[in-house]
Parts: C-alpha cells; structure tokens; sequence
C-alpha cells in the first residue's frame, strides 16, 4: 500500500516535470507596438522587430550574398524552439565564418525575416 502511493506520486511528479518543461517552451509574449514611443511607433519594421539569441552550426553560407542557414537550438526571445532556417546578414559579418562552425548568433525578427544583428564563433 505504502509502496503504491510513492510509485503514484513519484509518476505525479514526472507529469507535472513534463508540463513545466513545456511551458517553459512556449514562445514569449509578444512586445507590442505600444511599448515604443516616437518615430519608432510610426516605423511598421520597427514596431514588430524582435531580438533572439541561439547557439546553431551553420549548414550554409554565402558571405558575398549576406545569407546564413543555421541549424539552431532554441532561441530565447522568440521562444522558437530548435529548427534549421535562413537568415540575412551584412557580408561583412560573415566573414572568418564557414559550412560546419558553430557559433552563437543574434537575430531581429520582423514577423517575416530575420537578420543577423551579431555573429561569433562558438567554443
Ligand atoms: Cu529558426
């Protein structure tokens, strides 16, 4: 008897592990426009950019092009779990980077694309 009702609440513990785990994953809430003020408001980029930071390899480079395919891991900000995707970057901010590095990058999101504001090299 005694045994059954560890066995039950230890299972009760891994559920409710499971459900935080995956709150913990669901994506941010969205800034909004209202919590910019001044000419950004009027910016229809601006007010919907958004900033994520991930760790990713990169699977696909063109440094002349400024496009980056990274296979990244979850990018907090966004709260995009991991996935594999393109983004765009100044030419000049891919260079020194190659097919098969990792490295920790930060993008801005529009709602629709996203650009590499910082790109390094990861141990
Ligand atoms: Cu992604």
């Amino acid at each position: 008897m005694k045994k059954t009702l560890v066995i039950a609440s230890s299972l009760a513990l891994a559920v409710s592990l499971g459900a935080c785990k995956k709150q913990a994953e669901a994506p941010a809430p969205t800034p909004s426009a209202t919590m910019m003020s001044g000419n950004m408001a009027n910016m229809p980029m601006a007010s919907t950019m958004q900033h994520g930071m991930a760790v990713g390899t990169v699977t696909a480079i063109d440094a002349a092009k400024g496009t980056i395919t990274l296979e990244h891991g979850p990018m907090s900000g966004l709260g995009w779990p991991g996935m594999t995707m393109g983004f765009t970057a100044k030419p000049d901010m891919l260079k020194g980077i190659a097919k098969g590095d990792r490295v920790s990058f930060e993008i801005d999101w529009d709602g629709k694309a996203g650009s590499v504001t910082s790109i390094r090299r990861a141990q």
